[in-house]
This record gives structure tokens, sequence and C-alpha cells, in this order.
């Protein structure tokens, strides 16, 4: 068994060279140069409320339920996820530091950036134990980089990609060209994401779920961010059904498969209007304020740019709403942006008011179920 797996791990290590000599060759065509991310899928816990307070009340957590005549009950806000994480080298050996102005990123993945006319490459270990995969969204890729499993007419090598076994590693390579950059009507800088697809739903569930920003040519300092902007945020607005996450029954949930029309019906003894107590309706992974408010700090009249995104599930509809200051968005002045599901979208804020304010969904129950954090203006 072991002889047979080192075969096909090493089978897939030379084409993977292969492919990636090729496409290194296309990316020095276009001038821009290669982007190297070590990231593994690793399992760990991730507690939703860390320091056990509503920060947006002013006081210790505790649960609401949505539903009037919900079952009342304890909740955790500590689950067990896999969540994307970046690596200093191919050894995975040593976490890469999050620096503090990317802190507010919580459980989402290293965010990936690149410059049009780079190459991303993506060197992903998946550590946790069923396959998972990378599956990125606007860059250019080829059939063994785009990390789904359908039937697409390929085989063999362009399949290695689709899911990649647990303890392997799969190089992703990914191409920036122009139409991965900003259009005519975008600023310096556009949004695009990432996530595991080996199973959608589920696998984003889990927690493996990240961003990807690219530059315009000729705007970007030397670290790929766009030179007219100060201050980047990445918000993700994400309602995480966490009873569809594959360590579901590990969290202690009724059941691996959603109470709405998946799979078998839950456990018959769980009330039905139990529902929102597995469901987290979070900015980043955050709820009820619990993003810390030095991670969303900026100053007056800085150039902020803020990236926003939302997830795949049924509801994942989202207001995002700032209070205290206003947005550009789509050429248009406005304080509440509109995301559909896997929707993304790019406001840039230069702020005026000083003080601690709101940024939360303004889908109503959303906002009561936790969607909300408060960023900071400095004079
Ligand atoms: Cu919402």
């Amino acid at each position: 068994m072991i002889p047979h797996r080192r075969l096909v791990l090493s089978g897939l290590t030379l084409f993977t060279l292969l492919s990636t000599a090729a496409v290194d060759a296309q990316s020095a065509d276009q001038g821009g140069r290669t982007r190297t991310y070590y990231i593994a899928a690793d399992e760990v816990m991730w507690d939703y409320v860390p320091g056990g307070r509503d920060d947006i009340a002013g006081v210790p957590y505790a649960d609401t339920a949505f539903f009037a005549n919900a079952h009342p009950r304890p909740v955790s806000t500590v689950y067990k996820k896999v969540l994307y994480r970046e690596y200093t080298d191919s050894t995975f050996r040593t976490l890469t530091p999050r620096p503090a102005e990317w802190q507010h990123l919580g459980f989402l993945g290293p965010l990936i950036r690149g410059v049009v006319g780079d190459t991303i490459r993506v060197v992903f270990r998946n550590n946790a134990h069923r396959p998972f995969s990378v599956h990125p969204h606007g860059v250019f890729y080829q059939k063994s980089s785009e990390g789904v499993p359908y039937n697409d007419g390929t085989s063999g090598a362009d399949k290695a990609d689709d899911g990649v076994a647990p303890g392997a590693t799969y190089v992703y390579v990914w191409p920036v060209p122009e139409r991965a950059g900003p259009g005519p009507m975008d600023g310096s800088s556009v949004m695009w994401m990432y996530h595991s697809h080996v199973d959608e739903v589920r696998d984003i569930n889990t927690g493996l779920f990240g961003p990807i920003i690219i530059t315009a040519r000729g705007k970007a300092r030397p670290d790929g961010s766009p030179n007219d902007v100060d201050r980047e945020i990445v918000a993700s607005f994400m309602q995480v059904e966490e009873q569809d996450s594959w360590l579901a029954k590990e969290n202690f949930l009724p059941s691996p498969d959603s109470v709405f029309s998946r799979g078998p019906k839950p456990n018959p003894s769980l009330p039905q209007d139990a529902y929102p107590w597995f469901v987290k309706f979070t900015i980043n992974g955050f709820v009820h304020g619990s993003m810390p408010l030095s991670a969303l700090t900026m100053r007056k009249g800085e150039r902020v740019r803020w990236y926003l995104m939302a997830s795949t599930n049924d509801f994942d509809f989202h207001a995002p709403h700032w209070h205290g200051n206003t947005v550009i968005l789509n050429g248009m002045r406005t304080d509440v942006a509109q995301l559909a599901m896997m929707q993304m979208a790019v406001a840039d804020m230069v702020p005026d008011d000083v003080g601690t304010w709101l940024f939360h969904c303004h889908v109503s129950f959303h906002n009561e179920e936790g969607m909300a954090v408060r960023y900071r203006v400095m004079p």
C-alpha cells in the first residue's frame, strides 16, 4: 500500500513540476513575477467569541435564540474547523505570522496577492482527514489547477488537483492576465476568493475560504498592494452552517446534514426551531462584535479600501452597513452595500468622522444573531 501511494505522489510531483515550468514560461512572457504561497488545510479549534464578550452590547456573551419558541440551551462558541493557514516554506513547519493589519481576517485563509502579469503559485498541503482542494475565482487556471471534480472530459494528471488526499501536497498555478485585474469601472485593485471545492458547500462550511486581491499593472507597491490606498480591509459576511461542516459530528451537532433539504432529516428529538444555535452569522468568523477593535482601526483622512464578500449558503444575502462614514461603491456614494451568494464588492472610504462605529449586516435577523463588528477612526 505504502509503496504504491509513494509512486502516485511522485508521479504527481513530476507532473506538478512540468506544469509549473510551462506556466512560469507564460508568466515570464507577461513580464510579471511569480508569487508563491505555502498554504495548508489545518484542523484547528476556532472560537467565534474569543474573550467571551458581546462587544456590541458591551456585556458578557450569552446566546439568544432567534425563533420565539426555541428551546433554550447553552450554546458553544468553539468549533473544530479546517482552515487554510500560511507557512513560511515547503516544510510546512513554521506558520507565517499574520501582521497586525491583517489580524481582522479571523478564520479566513491567508491573503493571496497578485499584480496583473504575475503568476500565483499555491503549494497546498492537506493536513486534514479528507480530500480538500483550492479553487480560485477570477485568475487564469488550466484544468490541472481548477481544484474542482466534475465531468469536464479530463483525465489523468488533469484530475490530480480535484481533491488533494490527506497528507499529500499539490501545486496550483494561476497566471494573472489582464482580465483578472481591474476593469474600466474599477479602482486600482479587485477582489477574488479561493475555497475548497471537492464538496463546495460542506468544504466552505468546514472553514476553507480565503481572499485574493489583484492589483493593476503599474499601480502596485513591491508587495503587490495598490499604491493609491493606505489601508485594506477584507470583510467576509458568512452564515456558517456548522451542521454542514465535515466536522459536525466531532462538534456534537445533531446531524452532518442540513436541517433543510439535503440528506436525511436531523435527529427528530431536536426541535426544528433550535436552528440558530449551530448557524453562526459572522464577519470573518467573529460574531457579536468579538473582532478586536484594534484590528479595525484607521485614521481620519486615510484612503481605506474595503473588500467585501459573502459565502455560499442558501440564504447568504447580506447588506453590509457602515455607521459614521460613507463609501464609494460601483462609482456611487452609499453606506449600505449588497452581497448575493459568493458576490464580491470593493468599496472605498476616506473616513472623516472620528469615533468607534458599528459595521454590521442590515438583514435584521443576521444583525440580531451577531453579524456585527466595530471599527474605529482615530484623529
Ligand atoms: Cu447578512
